[in-house]
C-alpha cells in the first residue's frame, strides 16, 4: 500500500457531538473503524418509491451501453454491473430522497453544518455475476481535497453474501487516500487488506462509510439483481482533482450538488 500522490499529508477529523442520529458507539466505530451499519432507517414505500425511480432509468442506462458502446463503458458492464450516475438531476423524487432527514442528520453528526451533495449512482449487480467490486477508496477515483466526505451505501434489496454485499478494511482510512492501480474490474488500492469485514445488509438499512474507508462488493452468484442506491457528501468547498486533466474544479453544480440542511 502506497499513498495517493496527491496525499502529502492526512489528519482525521474526528466526528463530533452532540449528535442528531448517531449513537455513542456508532461515532466510535465510525472514527475508528471507517464504516457503522445503520439500520432501519427507511421504511419499505420509501424503498419502493425510489426504486420505483431508479429502475427506467438504470434500465435505459443499460440499453444504451449495450447500442452505443458494445456493452462497456468504463467500469460498466451489460448483464453484470451498472453503475447510473447523477440521478438526482433527472428525477425530483431523488431529489427528495438526498435531503431525507437521515442523510441531513448523518451529515451533520459526521461533517458539521454546511454539507452538499457530491455524487449519486445507483450501482445494479446483475444476477449470476462471478466478478467482484474490487479494494477501493472513494477517494481514489477523483481525489477531492478535503479528502474526508460520507458515503450512504442504500441497499434497495437485501445485500447478502451471496448477491454481493459490502465489505470493508477497516482502519485503513485513517493514513488518508492510497495509491490506486487500474484492473480490468476498476481502481484497486490493495489485494488483500490485513483484517476485512463482511457487512450485510437489508433494504432500509445503511451502509455508512468514510471516502477512506477501502471497501469491495463480492459476486452476485444468486438469480435476482443486487440493487443499491450511493449517495455521497462532502462538505462546502471541496474541491475535485480531475484525474486525466489534472484540473481543479469546486463540487458545486446547483443542479446536483445543493446543500442538503433543511
Ligand atoms: O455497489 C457495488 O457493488 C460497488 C460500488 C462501489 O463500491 C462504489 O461505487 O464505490
Amino acid at each position: 500500500m502506497r499513498r495517493h500522490e496527491l496525499n502529502t499529508h492526512f489528519d482525521w477529523k474526528p466526528t463530533r457531538g452532540p449528535y442528531r442520529i448517531l449513537s455513542e458507539a456508532q461515532a466510535r466505530q465510525y472514527d475508528e473503524q471507517g464504516y457503522f451499519l445503520l439500520e432501519g432507517a427507511f421504511t419499505a414505500q420509501e424503498l419502493a418509491d425510489v426504486r420505483a425511480a431508479i429502475d427506467p432509468l438504470e434500465e435505459a442506462y443499460e440499453a444504451l451501453l449495450r447500442e452505443k458502446h458494445g456493452g462497456r463503458q468504463f467500469i460498466n458492464k451489460a448483464d453484470a454491473i451498472t453503475f447510473t450516475v447523477h440521478l438526482v438531476a433527472r428525477s425530483a423524487a431523488l431529489k427528495a430522497f438526498s435531503r431525507h432527514r437521515v442523510f441531513s442528520d448523518l451529515c451533520h453528526d459526521i461533517m458539521g453544518p454546511g454539507a452538499r451533495l457530491y455524487w449519486d449512482q445507483a450501482v445494479y449487480k446483475k444476477p449470476g455475476n462471478p466478478e467482484e467490486f474490487p479494494w477501493h477508496q472513494d477517494n481514489g477515483y477523483t481525489f477531492m481535497d478535503p479528502q474526508q466526505y460520507l458515503t450512504c451505501w442504500v441497499p434497495l434489496t437485501d445485500a447478502t453474501l451471496d448477491n454481493g454485499c459490502p465489505w470493508v478494511a477497516p482502519g485503513l482510512h485513517l493514513g488518508g487516500t492510497l495509491a490506486h492501480e487500474p484492473t480490468k474490474l476498476g481502481l484497486q488500492c490493495v489485494d488483500d487488506p490485513p483484517e476485512t469485514v463482511a457487512v450485510p445488509a437489508r433494504a432500509g438499512d445503511v451502509v455508512v462509510f468514510s471516502s477512506l474507508t477501502p471497501h469491495r462488493t463480492g459476486p452476485n452468484l444468486t438469480a435476482e439483481t443486487r440493487r443499491s442506491y450511493i449517495l455521497q457528501y462532502a462538505p462546502d468547498g471541496v474541491v475535485a482533482h480531475d484525474p486525466f486533466s489534472g484540473e481543479t474544479r469546486p463540487a458545486n453544480d446547483p443542479e446536483r450538488q445543493y446543500f442538503v440542511d433543511a
